[in-house]
């Protein structure tokens, strides 16, 4: 559970489940959906990435990274899309999204897909589709360096900034990240519908969105029948439609 202290006081007095978030954004992808699997209410506040409506005093002020998704719950700041959906799936259990006997190995596949995101997945996103999308002017450079303080995102996005491009190192290795990351993935689904086995849980919903914007990138699943199979078998499910497709239709579109 991450849970911060927000400067922009304003969300304290927020009641019920109000979540911040992108419509093309992976992260913010994985936590509409489990709303949506649990038929949650909540009320939307759309951050539009392109438009930078992240880099504000206000926004930074409710997520210190000013990255979506936050989720506030009565008042209480969650950040980190992973921590967010673990969060959710134990103050709303019903219906679960958890194998019982096996909760360690499943968020073992949120830590995978957490720790995956600025090495692996933002800079393959970047290079093949976003970051001319994402370019800030100027000015918007020099507000996102006096709002940013994590020294890990301010180097990212430091590599797209200007004229500056990510460096053939760092696409190896994101494509090397990613292609052991979808042979464990391709082994896991092998004998099962489910990441998991035969119960549908976090696990699906964590990796689902990672699939959805690679695939609007032109990544090549070929090797990965098993992974294409389950996927195609999430895209049925009604949070899909909900969670993903009724905000972003189409990532290769974007
Ligand atoms: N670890 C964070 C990552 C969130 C993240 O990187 N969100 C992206 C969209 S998927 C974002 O806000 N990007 C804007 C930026 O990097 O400034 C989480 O899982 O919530």
């Amino acid at each position: 559970m991450t849970i911060i202290e927000p400067t922009n006081e304003s969300v304290k007095k927020l009641a019920g489940l109000h979540l911040y978030h992108g419509d093309i954004s992976n992260c913010s992808m994985r936590v509409r959906m489990t709303l949506e699997e649990k038929e949650l209410n909540w009320v939307s506040h759309h951050i539009d990435l392109k438009k930078k409506e992240n880099i504000t005093d206000e926004y930074f002020g409710i997520n210190p990274n000013g990255l979506v998704p936050t989720l506030v719950h009565d008042g209480v700041v969650h950040i980190e899309s992973n921590d967010i959906i673990d969060y959710l799936d134990a103050a709303f259990p019903d219906p679960s999204l958890r194998s019982a006997d096996k909760e360690a190995e499943m968020l073992e596949w949120l830590k995978l897909s957490a720790d995956l995101h600025v090495p692996a997945i933002k800079p393959y996103v970047y290079t093949k589709k976003m970051a001319p999308k994402l370019k800030k002017s100027q000015e918007e450079e020099a507000k996102y360096k006096d709002l940013q303080k994590n020294e890990e995102l301010k180097e990212f996005h430091s590599k797209h900034a200007g004229q500056n491009t990510f460096s053939d190192d760092d696409i190896r290795r994101s494509e090397e990240l990613l292609s052991d990351a979808f042979s464990r993935l391709e082994e896991s689904l092998k004998d099962a519908p489910w990441i998991m086995g035969d119960q549908f849980s976090l696990a699906d919903i964590s990796w689902i969105p990672i699939n959805f914007v690679l695939v609007g990138c032109g990544y090549d699943y070929s090797p990965y029948p098993n992974v294409m199979r389950w996927m195609a078998s999430v895209q049925a499910r009604e949070s899909y439609r909900k969670g993903i497709l009724n905000w972003c239709e189409d990532f290769s579109k974007v």
